[in-house]
């Protein structure tokens, strides 16, 4: 992992508390310049900081360079800690807030002694906010909201996030020799949107030497807990990793009850106790005699039940489905044949289009979808006709050129406007082959607004996706107010696909949404809206999320062969 991020977060603070602070008005500015330029860097701040490069960096004086070098040297910078001790304030905590920017941060600490989301939320709730000078009642009460947003997505950590910190605990321990077996159970296996904490069992010869190399492991900031057979540690990021070690002869058991949801176990559990068996961590047993535990499928199969894939084990009619032995085939990642929503340089895309078509190539795709945005959406450089019919153009010469073997598709994400019209003319959008709508605008629309905003863009004749459906971005803002169920109808009579946004944070539709969806008959198309190559690969995330949904292959166009995908899109 780059530092980047790590980097950034010290610059972005260091502005924040020089802003509060209130002495120079133009040196905030500077760090807030470098916090953007080291945030889209492509390459790793740490390699350019080696070659002694960094002023090179568009953004970054002098100044700047002197304290990131320090930082990467030392992991400390003077300027901050003497910042902290003068302006006593968690500027980032509070900055992370929707609606709380630098300037309301300067005010409510300068005149009410406000200095974290705590003392915030209080001094909120008691309505002392709406008197200072610019902030009203509505900013009050749309910081209640944010404080709200922010809480929900502190507590737990994104899928993507936590497989990541997984995958380095992971690595490190199967180095080890004396592990036999490992598995990542809990939320992480069942691929829930969020984690609480991580669960990883092991069976080892030496579970001692295990215990001492995972509470060292990289990463570690604290150990809660270290046992023969549990340990706990806290990472630097707040995420909570347990390791258990387990008996080999009872490894299903104890995977099959850490894996959970608790929900699901329960039910589970009734089901052996009908049949006068008991199960536990340990195994099913008759009496004393264990008549399953060593794997998975053993148990359920001695339960009577189809072995359930973990996705599904939310106690949501799984259980009878795998009783009748009627659950679905689940969508996999080897299914998907395409992309069908991505961006490149051309709008707020980092990549140029040959690159992100070479690295969609690598992943052996049979078509690829491009689709930047268009011109209201002015922040991310969006294109207008004349632009879109050039990119036509292009696509056009490099599909002939033979240089990909896939075939690259002509798209765009076309804005929807506040009447639910769209922002490119119709006799441009024709000549695309995938036209997806998407809200990027008046996000706080009523949910009547909203709901006819979209539906006028669904009635459209040339649309064939609608993007990221709710506009939710997980712990940093909540759904639209929208009438999905109206909205599903519209899409099933104009012939409308709804997306599954496969970014970790939208991960929108949600696996509810998803079963409604194809309960009434709708197509998914699983997309990255990927903004660089390294994004493609977030296509794992929509798979799970589709899976948590109970997509099947044939429930998700961009499963099908080039020729089906059009006949499915086709008006
Ligand atoms: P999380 O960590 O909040 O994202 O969710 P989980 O599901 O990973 O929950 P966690 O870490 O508390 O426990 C892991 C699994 O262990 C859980 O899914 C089911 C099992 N488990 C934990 N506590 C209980 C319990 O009291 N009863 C039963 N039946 N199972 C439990
Ligand atoms: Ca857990
Ligand atoms: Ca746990
Ligand atoms: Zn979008």
């Amino acid at each position: 992992m780059t530092k980047n991020a790590e980097v950034a977060r010290v610059l972005k603070e260091i502005g924040l508390l020089l802003e509060i602070e209130g002495k120079d008005k133009f040196k905030p500015l500077a760090y807030y310049r470098g916090v953007r330029s080291i945030a889209s860097l492509g390459e790793d701040v740490e390699t350019i900081a080696k070659r002694d490069a960094l002023t090179d960096i568009p953004g970054i004086g002098k100044g700047l360079s002197e304290v990131i070098k320090q930082y990467l040297e030392t992991g400390e910078v003077e300027l901050l800690t003497e910042l902290r001790t003068r302006v006593p304030v968690k500027a980032l905590e509070l900055d992370s807030i929707p609606g709380v920017g630098p300037k309301t941060i300067k005010l409510v600490y300068d005149k009410l002694g406000v200095t974290d989301l705590e003392s915030l939320e209080r001094t909120a709730n008691e309505g002392k906010l709406s008197g200072l000078p610019g902030l009203g009642e509505k900013t009050q009460i749309q910081i209640i909201e944010g404080i709200k947003v922010v809480r929900a997505g502190l507590e737990r950590t994104l899928l993507a996030d936590a497989m990541l910190a997984a995958e380095g605990i992971e690595n490190a321990l199967r180095k080890l020799k004396v592990i036999k077996k490992l598995e990542i159970a809990g939320s992480t296996r069942r691929r829930r949107e969020t984690i609480g904490d991580l669960d990883i069992l092991v069976v080892a010869t030496d579970p001692e030497a295990v215990m001492a190399a995972f509470v060292k492991s990289d990463g570690v900031s604290s150990i809660q807990a270290q046992g023969p057979t549990k340990s706990s540690v806290r990472l630097g990021s707040g995420l909570q990793v347990d390791l258990r070690v387990l008996p080999d002869d009872s490894f299903g058991a104890g995977l099959q009850y850490f894996t959970g949801s608790v929900d699901h176990n329960v039910r589970i559990r009734s089901i052996a106790q009908k049949m006068g068996l008991r199960l536990n961590e340990y195994g099913l047993f008759k009496g004393e005699k264990k008549v399953a535990g060593e794997d998975e499928e053993g148990i359920y199969k001695t339960l009577g039940l189809q072995w359930v894939p973990p996705e599904l084990r939310e106690d949501k009619g799984e259980i009878e489905a795998a009783q009748r032995g009627e659950l679905p085939a689940l969508l996999s990642k080897d299914d998907i044949r395409g992309d069908l929503h991505s961006h490149t340089d051309q709008s707020d895309g980092k990549n140029t289009i040959e690159e992100m078509l070479d690295a969609a190539q690598a992943l052996n795709y049979e078509y690829y979808c491009v689709s930047d945005h268009t011109q209201s959406l002015t922040i991310a450089n969006g294109m207008d006709e004349s632009r879109l019919l050039k990119r036509i153009e292009e696509i056009d010469e490099l599909n002939a050129s033979g240089r990909w073997k896939m075939r690259i598709l002509k798209g765009a994400e076309v804005d929807i406007l506040a009447d639910g019209g769209l922002d490119i003319e119709d006799c441009v959008l024709s000549q695309l082959d995938v036209v997806t709508v998407s809200i990027h605008s008046r996000m706080k629309d009523t949910k009547g607004t909203m709901t006819e905003r979209v539906c006028r863009a669904l009635e459209n004749s040339h649309v064939h996706i609608l993007g990221h459906p709710t506009g939710r971005l997980i712990g940093k803002r909540s759904e639209f107010e929208i009438d999905l169920e109206r909205v599903f109808e519209t899409a099933q009579k104009h012939h409308v696909v709804m997306e599954l946004n496969a970014y970790p944070q939208r991960l929108d539709l949600n696996a509810g949404n998803l079963r409604a969806a194809i309960k009434m008959g709708l197509k998914i198309a699983v997309n990255t809206d990927a903004h660089r190559i390294s994004e493609l690969e977030n296509m794992q995330f929509g798979v799970f999320q589709a899976r948590r949904g109970w997509l099947t292959s044939n429930d998700v166009i961009n499963t099908y062969h080039l020729k089906e995908l059009m006949k499915a899109i086709k008006k």
